[in-house]
């Protein structure tokens, strides 16, 4: 079957707004292909970041048909699973929670885990990272939360640029997952540059983000990878707010 619009211009002369680069990369909607996942079945799952692009963690898009399910054995990957839209049942262990969009979960690495039940449609983004112990400290349970139960903070002092940590800021933790929502105009107030990683989801609205030295458009649905010490800047521009997911590594000694 023909999948393109053959009156997209865009696809006719090969241009797309994605761009792999060596420590960053933007991926659009319209570059994304499907990966068979064993445990995910009748759903369209798509990796968007993994150690394939040298990336330290994978971000994964799945895309629930009805009677579809997620179902992943032990392993010694943690993941964090965001509902962007519908729902389903999370299954972690002996905890089992229905969760509708903006619900999240933490399995832990060492426990198996499961979405099932999904509503047609349900996009799930999963962060899935070798959990690093530290000494002396227990590792995390399961969890399972929602994100509008998360009080958001003022960024570095600037109510229109509001932070929400869905995730215990704690030793045991080794990953960070946020939402960040920026009312149109606010910023990032520095170009950001760490030795943490991110994946991320732009959740709604537009913006530009900078990213090392080139500056993109981006909008809801694309995802962006930002390697250590990636430059990094972002204005939301336009009459929404917009506001993204994403993840990041933390706690854990220098290396
Ligand atoms: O947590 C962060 O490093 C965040 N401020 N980075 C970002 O939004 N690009
Ligand atoms: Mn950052």
């Amino acid at each position: 079957m023909l999948r393109h619009d053959p009156n997209n211009m865009s696809v006719l002369f090969g241009q797309t707004r994605t761009r792999i680069a060596a420590r960053h990369a933007l991926i659009a909607a319209d570059s994304h292909v499907r990966s068979n996942v064993p445990g995910i079945t009748a759903a369209a799952t798509v990796v968007l970041i993994s150690e394939a692009m040298g990336a330290q963690f994978s971000q994964s898009l799945v895309t629930f048909a009805s009677g579809g399910s997620a179902v992943l054995p032990a392993g010694e990957r943690q993941t964090v699973g965001y509902f962007e839209t519908g729902g389903g049942v999370v299954t972690i262990g002996t905890l089992k929670q229905r969760c509708s969009a903006g619900g999240y979960f933490y399995a832990p690495s060492g426990e198996a885990w499961s979405i099932t039940s999904p509503k047609a449609g349900t996009r799930a983004t999963l962060f899935q990272k070798k959990y690093e112990r530290l000494e002396g400290v227990t590792a995390p349970g399961p969890l399972i939360g929602a994100a509008d139960r998360i009080r958001g903070e003022p960024f570095l002092g600037d109510p229109a640029a509001c932070l929400q940590e869905l995730l215990p800021d704690v030793p045991a933790f080794d990953l960070a997952v946020n939402i960040f929502t920026y009312q149109p105009g606010a910023m990032l107030p520095l170009v950001e540059t760490h030795v943490m990683e991110h994946g991320l989801l732009m959740l709604s609205g537009q913006g530009i983000y900078r990213l090392e030295d080139a500056w993109y458009p981006v909008q809801a649905g694309d995802v962006i990878w930002m390697a250590p010490y990636c430059p990094q800047w972002f204005v939301a521009m336009g009459k929404q707010a917009a506001s993204y997911l994403y993840y990041k590594n933390v706690n854990r000694p220098v290396r």
